[in-house]
């Protein structure tokens, strides 16, 4: 019974389609949690609203942009700087927000007037802010009040500004989710295409879905300059509003958060034929991986080997350091949705850690299906939890420490467990290889910390300390503060003797920690003896049984002898566990057979696979389009990693290993398309 009904739930029923337990040999085939469906009545979600999926998430992080929010105060409020995405100039988007301030005269008369009026103050209050933001709300939207003529009127008026409108009311979707759709899918019709940007290399990308929350943007800015690529528009995190306009420009849209900004990048590879490379920009592997794709499309791996070997010589030691003193320790992550796959294998293969219990609150299907083909068996996988779930599931797989947000945080640390900000961080930026480090160290700060354990001592009924001065003030007096202060260093001197202090030299750069990439590395080759010799003969009859041999050797098929035909069962048997064997690596590792659409899923399984064939196969690599360097360039890091993990695969015949691949293609398609059970991959629109 891998779905789950908790005890909390016994109410409500329903829950039991969202939660879900792995069990050994299960994939999403099998069970997938309901997800992006409205919250069932009674249970108290933690979802946020989708104009705040719109505003606080996406349009809000622009560093040149008014934002105006048409309604009553409260809307602008509650989303305005309670998330940590600083910016270049003097944090322009933290300091201001505007709200028309909608009363109920206005509910009653209509609001355009009001916010015309605001509008024009706002711009006015700003002379050389020429870029506004108007978003409508729930209470705008329900009388009706119509946005777009007021922002034609002012465009007017004023001349030299430029206003994008977002009509997303916080009742438009299930969740927050339905905001980034509403405002990726107007940006693209409204903006993309309106601008020209200023080409300074001839590498240009999108980096799309990252928010730069505590300067995560700023780390990846930083790898993109010394590599010598351009990044023309950065969705949204320290990013202006015009370079967001010039995306059409881009060569490559390097996308990471696909929750949030799949849809963009998708749009961008319909309409304009720019391809969408997925990436995880946390963890130390993952950021080797994303930098070497960008250098494998444009044909400049030395600068990416580059840039991977300097920050591996920073802060591998001190990866290292945490990973010691975090392997084994147990974690949840509860936070959006995307975290959850970006996370789990990061903190579980660069940490030693173990993820036990996941929690998304608004991840569609598609999240799912990534989280659930990375996490591992035994771990809880939560759609929308709720709040009594929560305190059950803690209960169930005690954790060492729990990754979520403020809120969330509270009620776990009234239980007396570590929380550290899974949202906004504590001390980012936790993206690359400093981040990677930093978020270790939050970690490893919060787990080791006393102050959890000391939390749940009453002190003073221990010591039998006066806990007042007897003057009714509350101040403790000078000897009884002595005692209690005296007792907390005992406490912490207990809770800490447990882990040696940091050594200074263990968190020094070791220079001589070499990087080597994945393709330097030769595997030693080992070869499966009872096969091998066989192959030559036996190829040609794979063919009926795989759909998969290589065409060449099909002309010989007749000649073979009968013996040959038991030989050629075996061959066909060793290649589909092959097969299984990539099968399960792929599902794991790519995030390109999970895009949004059954066709696009399709188009990347061949896509990235025939390339892949081709490069293991050593033939010629035709790389006419951008879409086909897309796929050359997660081909290239799949089969460099194959090579690594598999040595047969070096004592395989061409012909073999192209019968693997295709094997392989028909696995996948068979798991994320035909046998899928998520509910979205054939919607026609986005
Ligand atoms: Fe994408 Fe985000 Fe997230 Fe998200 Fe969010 Fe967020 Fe998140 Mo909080 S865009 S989906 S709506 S990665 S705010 S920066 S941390 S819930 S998992």
């Amino acid at each position: 019974m891998p779905m789950k009904l908790f005890k909390c739930d016994e109410t409500i029923p329903e829950r039991e389609k969202h939660i879900y337990i792995k069990e050994k040999g299960e994939d999403t085939t099998q069970f997938l949690p309901s997800a992006h469906v409205e919250t069932i009545p009674g249970s108290l979600s933690e979802r946020g609203c989708s104009y705040c999926g719109a505003k606080l998430v996406i349009g809000g992080v622009l560093k040149d942009t008014i934002q105006l929010i048409h309604g009553p105060v409260g809307c602008a409020y509650d989303t305005w700087h309670t998330k940590r995405y600083p910016s270049d100039n003097g944090n322009f988007q933290l300091k201001y927000v505007w709200s028309s301030d909608m009363k109920e005269q206005h509910v009653v008369f209509g609001g355009e007037k009001l916010l015309k009026k605001a509008m024009l103050e706002a711009f006015a209050e700003f002379p050389d802010i020429k870029r506004m933001m108007v978003y409508t709300t729930c209470s705008t939207a329900l009388i009706g009040d119509d946005i777009k003529p007021v922002v034609k009127e002012v465009e007017k008026e004023l001349g030299d500004v430029d206003i994008f409108t977002v009509e997303c009311p916080g009742f438009a979707g299930v969740s927050q989710s339905k905001g980034h759709h509403v405002f990726n899918m107007g940006w693209m019709t409204d903006k993309v295409g309106t601008y020209e940007p200023e080409i300074t290399s001839p590498y240009t990308i999108n980096v799309i879905g990252d928010y730069n929350i505590q300067g995560d943007t700023f780390v990846l800015e930083r790898y993109m300059e010394k590599m010598g690529v351009q990044i023309i528009a950065h969705f949204t995190g320290n990013g202006t509003y015009d370079s967001l306009r010039g995306m059409h420009r881009a060569q490559l849209n390097v996308t990471n958060c696909a929750r949030s900004a799949g849809y963009i990048a998708n749009e961008l590879k319909k309409k304009y034929g720019i391809p969408r490379i997925d990436v995880d920009t946390w963890g130390f592997d993952y950021a080797k991986e994303g930098l070497r794709k960008i250098g494998a499309f444009f044909g400049i791996e030395d600068r990416a080997e580059a840039v991977i070997a300097e920050e591996v010589a920073k802060y591998e030691s001190k990866l290292a350091w945490y990973k010691e003193r975090l392997t084994g320790k147990k974690v949840c992550i509860w936070t959006g949705g995307p975290r959850l796959w970006h996370w789990t294998k990061a903190l579980e293969d660069d940490l030693g850690m173990k993820v036990v219990a996941m929690s998304s609150k608004f991840g569609h299907q598609e999240d799912f299906e990534k989280v659930i083909a990375r996490g591992e068996e035994g771990t809880v996988y939560i759609d929308d939890g709720n709040e009594l779930e929560f305190f059950e599931v803690l209960e169930m797989v005690k954790p060492d420490l729990v990754l979520t947000g403020p809120r969330v945080g509270a009620l776990v640390k009234k239980l007396h467990l570590p929380y550290v900000n899974g949202h906004g961080y504590h001390n980012g930026p936790y993206m690359g290889f400093e981040g990677a480090v930093n978020m270790a160290r939050d970690m490893y700060n919060a787990i080791y910390s006393p102050l959890m354990k000391l939390a749940k001592d009453d002190i003073r009924g221990e010591q039998n300390l006066p806990s007042t001065n007897g003057n009714g003030n509350g101040k403790a007096t000078k000897e009884v503060s002595e005692q209690v202060v005296s007792l907390v260093q005992q406490q912490v001197k207990e809770a800490t003797s447990q882990v040696k202090q940091p050594a200074k030299e263990a968190v020094q750069v070791q220079p001589q920690a070499k990087e080597v990439a994945p393709q330097v590395q030769k595997p030693a080759k080992e070869v499966a003896p009872q096969v091998q010799p066989q192959a030559k003969a036996a190829a040609p009859q794979v063919q009926p049984q795989t759909k998969a041999t290589a065409p060449q050797v099909q002309p010989q098929a007749k000649e073979v002898a009968p013996q040959v035909q038991v030989q050629a069962k075996e061959i066909a048997s060793y290649i589909q566990e092959r097969a299984a064997e990539v099968t399960k690596l792929i599902q794991e590792r790519c995030l390109w057979q999970f895009h949004s659409r059954a066709w696009d899923r399709e188009e990347n399984i061949n896509g990235v696979l025939n390339k892949t064939a081709q490069i293991l196969t050593g033939e010629k690599v035709v790389l006419e389009t951008l879409i086909d360097r897309g796929f050359y360039a997660d081909a290239k890091i799949l089969a460099a990693d194959l090579e690594i993990r598999f040595a047969w695969l070096n004592s395989m015949e061409n012909s073999q290993k192209k019968a693997v691949l295709e094997a392989v293609k028909g696995m996948l398609i068979d798991i994320v398309v035909t046998k899928s059970k998520n509910g979205e991959l054939h919607y026609s629109l986005y």
